[in-house]
């Protein structure tokens, strides 16, 4: 069961789109979405708080699991082991760099091939149904992690806005702020971080833009106030902190492909046939395990993605 927070309201346009080939309920179930039974049970002590006053699914009870039974990273490993190049490359610096980061008020601006431009304030974007999802993120520096996040499809607000028929992709920025992000103070990287997804994966129903994990608003370390979730590609993907959301015609830049298109392709879907130039990417360090595991074509999610990619050459759009 998909569970909304209580602090929003529901959009009359709950609609389940007809082409699933699966019923909603099964494939909430096959998603791993926490039900709302472990969810109360795990901050049983609380009722009465709103879930964002809560640290809902992070204290005793049963820890989230994502669709393969594995259990969710902790709310700390989740915080403090982040690659967020704005902050710094360190990985346990970003934390205690990003505290003071102003993430309210924030907006973002959502425009270009579409109908309907319109400038949203983060209040605007939390009436969209929020939900739960337990997604495995893999970075394509292979390593891995489960993560509880809430957030809305990013389908609804595409919808909303009304992509043109022109329009083929989707871009994404980051905010470019060199007061905030000591990292921006260097001129080797293009900033801001840049991404771009086609417009069919945007539209995908895995695809997120997070707002929150473990029941509490998006820790600053990941990307607050909000950010992308693509759970079939690489990390570097999921752009932290996004102020403009851009339909386009032509394929966009991104900042990784720019800097290093060889190692960083436009697709980018975690794939254990290629292996990034520099390391294979057959395995992954699951953050908190000795071993290593096997890495999963579309980390995992190849049922539900594959047919985006038919017909196509993973190996040269890599
Ligand atoms: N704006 C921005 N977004 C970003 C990054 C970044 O440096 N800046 N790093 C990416 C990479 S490489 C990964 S693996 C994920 C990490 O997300 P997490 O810190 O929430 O685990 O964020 C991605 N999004
Ligand atoms: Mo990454």
């Amino acid at each position: 069961m998909e569970r909304k927070l209580k602090h929003v309201a529901v959009p009359a346009s709950e609609i389940t789109p007809k082409e699933l080939y699966f019923s909603r309920r099964d494939w909430l179930k096959a998603m791993g979405i926490v039900s709302a039974a472990a969810l109360l049970a795990a901050c049983a002590p609380r009722v009465g708080q709103t879930p964002l006053e809560t640290a809902a699914g992070r204290g005793s009870g049963p820890a989230p699991t994502d669709e393969l039974g594995d259990p969710a990273n902790t709310f700390e490993q989740i915080t403090n082991y982040n690659n967020y190049y704005e902050f710094s490359t360190d990985k346990q610096a970003v934390n205690p760099l990003s505290a003071n980061f102003r993430a309210s008020p924030w907006a973002v601006e959502v425009g270009g091939l579409v109908h309907k431009p319109k400038t949203y304030a983060l209040e605007d974007l939390l009436r969209f149904e929020q939900v739960e999802r337990v997604y495995r993120l893999r970075c394509v520096e292979a390593w891995s992690m489960v993560i509880p996040w809430t957030g809305f499809e990013l389908n609804r607000l595409l919808a909303e806005v009304e992509p043109m028929t022109s329009a083929r992709y989707v871009r994404f920025t980051a905010l470019l702020d060199p007061q905030q992000f000591p990292g921006q103070r260097s001129p080797f990287y293009p900033w801001p971080y840049t991404e771009g997804l086609r417009l069919d994966e945007a539209m995908h129903r895995l695809t997120l833009i997070a707002t929150g994990l473990y029941g509490e608003p998006l820790p600053n370390p990941n990307g607050a106030p909000l950010r992308l979730v693509v759970p079939w590609k690489y990390g570097f993907k999921s752009i932290k902190a996004i102020v403009r959301i851009e339909l386009t015609e032509e394929q966009p830049a991104t900042l990784w492909n720019t800097i290093a298109p060889n190692e960083y392709g436009f697709y980018s879907n975690v794939n254990p046939e290629v292996d990034h130039p520099r390391w294979s990417q057959r395995t992954e360090r699951r953050i908190g395990e000795l071993g290593r595991r096997e890495t999963l074509m579309f980390n995992g999610y190849g049922e539900e993605v594959a047919g985006l990619y038919a017909g196509m050459d993973l190996r040269v759009n890599y």
